[in-house]
């Protein structure tokens, strides 16, 4: 019989702080946009079907809520896709299409793909081709891009039992390498994260992986409200 090879380096590739959710959670409500102009930075977030994007929405809420929230509808494990519509209290509108100058505010400052990461290895070619065109159309634009990998527990049995072993499981290493070149997002803009969906009680390990993903993403955003800001001035 094969030796089995190590499913785990011996420490973790990445430095975490499990112990400050705290801390973290209140970074995130000291936050502050970079331009004065702006009220809100948005950021757009997209994804195949049932990749998880709905529940991270609601993970991040459900994170600095302290308990589990359902604003964004979940969809039961299904091959269908199930949100038809994406922010019912702010939808967008035929006019929103005819600006052709949008404002500092009505701008994307990043691009998240939301992708599960038990499907990366069989996503069908065209969802990979639509992902990379929107890609393409957002680096046209200079809008940065991120990666949150999903679903982390389905695809590593360690880090389903452990969710500290996700920066030492290398089969989360390997998904997240497998993400990088299939979509050429480099490994430091890729976030893997667990997201709410049987829990019924918040937890702060999977709060730290959610809400250091949206601490990654608001300050990408935000350097690139930066940028945009003065290019204008
Ligand atoms: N085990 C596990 N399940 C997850 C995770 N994230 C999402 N799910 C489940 O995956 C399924 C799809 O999640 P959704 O959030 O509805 O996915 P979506 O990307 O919004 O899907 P559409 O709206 O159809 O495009 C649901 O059954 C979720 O409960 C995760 O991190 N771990
Ligand atoms: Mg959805």
């Amino acid at each position: 019989m094969q030796p089995q090879p190590y499913k785990e380096f011996d420490k973790p590739w990445r430095k975490i702080h499990w112990g400050e959710k705290k801390n973290l959670e209140m970074k995130l409500r000291r936050f502050r946009v970079s331009s004065q102009n702006v009220r809100h930075i948005r950021i757009l977030v997209v994804g195949e079907i049932a990749g998880g994007k709905s529940s991270f929405i609601n993970s991040v809420n459900n994170a600095f809520q302290g308990r589990i929230t359902c604003n964004a509808l979940v969809a039961a494990a299904s091959g269908t896709s199930f949100t038809k519509k994406f922010n019912p209290a702010n939808p967008s509108t035929s006019k929103d299409h005819d600006r052709h100058v949008p404002s500092l505010g009505d701008q994307t400052y990043c691009l998240v793909n939301i992708i599960g990461a038990d499907k990366i290895s069989r996503m069908d070619n065209k969802v990979i081709e639509k992902i990379r065109y929107i890609r393409e159309k957002a680096t046209e634009l200079e809008m940065p891009q991120v990666i949150i990998m999903t679903r982390v527990d389905e695809a590593c049995p360690l880090v389903k039992e452990d969710l500290r072993k996700v920066y030492t499981s290398k089969k989360i290493k390997e998904k997240m390498q497998e993400c990088s070149n299939c979509l050429g997002v480099p490994m430091n803009h890729i976030f893997p994260v667990k997201n709410y969906h049987e829990e019924i009680d918040t937890d702060d390990d999977m709060d730290i992986l959610i809400l250091k993903a949206l601490d990654q993403i608001v300050n990408i955003a935000n350097d690139a409200l930066r940028r945009s800001t003065s290019s204008f001035d």
